[in-house]
């Protein structure tokens, strides 16, 4: 039997051997990704988190524990995929300029792909013209935004300014997300849709492109 309590310490120590070796193990036992990654994963960054809030960890160690947990979700992600057979829509995804989080943006990102749309991921600290230029190019049916820092999520609201400037928002519905990000945000903000987590960011998306 994997023993997952061991995933949530490697990552929490920032060790990417065992956290990959526990996820091979638990992977072959036939556990379901989705309780690897909200049980054990997301829950031992939250503490990695906490303890940085704390000053009882510091900037490595947030990026040890990022390299364990991204390096145990490569084996999960195409686990992730569904059964779908046509393209549900385009998605652009990024996370803010300023913002270099990318954890949960990507996990998003596999998600929504595993789930039937096409994902073009345009990665970290992203200004408004390359959300806008991505979303153009791509003929994108959602704009996705993610932020972790209460200081870059005020961008948010910029790309959206920059989106309507540039005569496409009525083409395109916008999504946010991210940890400091809310509902109520996200309605001041003018987005069209919210999610605090990745399994529901689908069913949002679904919903806005009105394929659910
Ligand atoms: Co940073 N960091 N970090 N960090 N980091 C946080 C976010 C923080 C909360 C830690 C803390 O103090 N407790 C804090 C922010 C405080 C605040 O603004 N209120 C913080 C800070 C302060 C910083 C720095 C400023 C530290 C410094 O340098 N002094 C710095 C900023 C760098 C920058 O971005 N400019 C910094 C740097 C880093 C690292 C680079 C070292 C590393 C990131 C590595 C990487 O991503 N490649 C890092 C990490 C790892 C964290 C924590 C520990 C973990 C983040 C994470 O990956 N979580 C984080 C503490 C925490 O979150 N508890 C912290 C797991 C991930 C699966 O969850 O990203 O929330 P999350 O995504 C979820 C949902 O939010 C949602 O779905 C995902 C899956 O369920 N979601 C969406 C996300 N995007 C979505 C989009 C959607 C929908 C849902 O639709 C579009």
């Amino acid at each position: 039997m994997a023993e997952l309590s061991k995933l949530y310490d490697a990552i929490v120590a920032g060790k990417l051997e065992p956290a990959v070796e526990v996820t091979k193990e638990a992977i072959a036992e036939g556990v379901e990704p989705q309780v690897i990654i909200n049980d054990y994963m997301v829950k031992a960054m939250g503490e990695v988190g906490q303890r940085f809030q704390d000053g009882k960890a510091f900037v490595p160690q947030l990026l040890m524990a990022g390299r364990a947990m991204k390096g145990a979700l490569e084996l999960l992600k195409p686990l992730l995929k569904g059964n779908a057979s046509a393209t549900l829509g385009k998605v652009v995804i990024g996370t803010v300029k300023g913002d270099l989080h990318d954890i949960g943006k990507n996990l998003v990102a596999s998600m929504l792909e595993g789930c039937g749309f096409e994902v073009i991921n345009i990665g970290i600290d992203v200004p408004c013209e390359k959300f806008v230029e991505a979303v153009k190019a791509n003929n994108a049916d959602i704009l996705c935004m993610s932020a972790l820092l209460t200081t870059t999520m005020t961008y948010m609201p910029e790309v959206i300014k920059a989106v309507e400037a540039a005569g496409i928002r009525d083409k395109v519905k916008i999504m946010v997300g991210g940890a400091p990000v809310s509902q109520g945000f996200a309605t001041e903000i003018g987005a069209d849709g919210y999610s605090d987590n990745a399994n529901s960011a689908v069913a949002v998306a679904k919903q806005l492109i009105g394929a659910q």
